[in-house]
Parts: structure tokens; sequence; C-alpha cells
């Protein structure tokens, strides 16, 4: 009784191990949402987009790259404050803790669109792949959004 009773545990960690062999890729763990990219005025070379990137799996990930074709180059940024001045400066990579959600926002984490070669017209969308540690990738579809401070949201919202 008692030694079945071990080898049935002992089946079901095995079953556990080949499970974490089969490799589940950082894209099947990780999920993208409220992905957006800021709309610019024509002529500004750059901008920047901003999700909530939620890590479902139990390994630590990271994003480390990204690519669009609406832009000549994807870089991940962050915001620090260097003499009293906020200054971007790129990242080598994005952690994304097991079971954490991280943000991507305004005035933090972001993702860098550099050289753009397309006008980014609100309601239009731009695709932007990602890519993660182990080298696999998702492909998102940011809608393009113009960034509002919460007092314009709040009088958009009286105009209904
Ligand atoms: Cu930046």
């Amino acid at each position: 009784m008692k030694i079945s009773y071990v080898s049935s545990l002992l089946v079901l960690f095995l079953l556990s191990l080949s499970g974490t062999a089969m490799a589940q890729t950082a894209a099947d763990g990780v999920a993208i949402a409220d992905a957006y990219v800021r709309a610019v005025p024509p002529g500004q070379p750059n901008s920047a987009s901003f999700m909530s990137v939620k890590n479902n799996s139990g390994t630590h990930h990271a994003l480390v790259s990204g690519s669009s074709p609406a832009a000549e180059a994807v870089e991940l940024h962050t915001h620090t404050m260097e003499g009293g001045m906020m200054r971007m400066r790129q990242v080598e990579k994005i952690d994304l803790p097991a079971g954490e959600s991280v943000d991507l926002k305004p005035g933090g984490l972001h993702v860098m669109m550099i050289g753009l070669k397309q006008k980014l017209i609100p309601g239009e969308s731009v695709p932007l792949t990602l890519k993660f540690e182990d080298g696999s990738e998702v492909m998102i579809d940011a809608p393009v959004r113009k960034l509002q401070m919460k007092m314009k949201k709040m009088d958009h919202k009286h105009m209904h």
C-alpha cells in the first residue's frame, strides 16, 4: 500500500518533469494586454509603445528585443532621473518575474520605436514583434492612441 503510494507519487513527479522537458516557450507563458503606440505629430521621428506584460508561467522570462515594419529600429527603454531630469536610456532586457505583471507605461519602461517609416494615425494599428530571452517571439497589433493627460480624459468623458 505504502509502496504503491510512493510509486504513484514518483510517476506524477516524472510526468511533471517530462512536462517541463517539453519546454513551454516564453511566448507561450507570457500574455500581453492593453498594448498601444503613442501617436506623434507628423515629422517626429520616434514614438513609443506601452503595454502590460504578464508572465503566467512559473519560469522567469525577459523581453530582449523587438521589431516593427513601422520603424527603422525598436529598442527597449526605461526612464531614469539624472541630475533632476527625466532621461530615457536603453536597457538590455525587461525582466518578467514568474507569475508577475510588468507595466510598460509613460515615464517608465517602454518599447521605443526609432525612425518611424509611417504616420501613426489614431485608430490605425502597428504590428510589433517582441522577442524573449529563449528566442521565442510574439507578434501583436498595437493600436495607435493619443496620449492624454488625466484632466483631458475627464473632459473628453464629459463631452459624451
Ligand atoms: Cu525611449
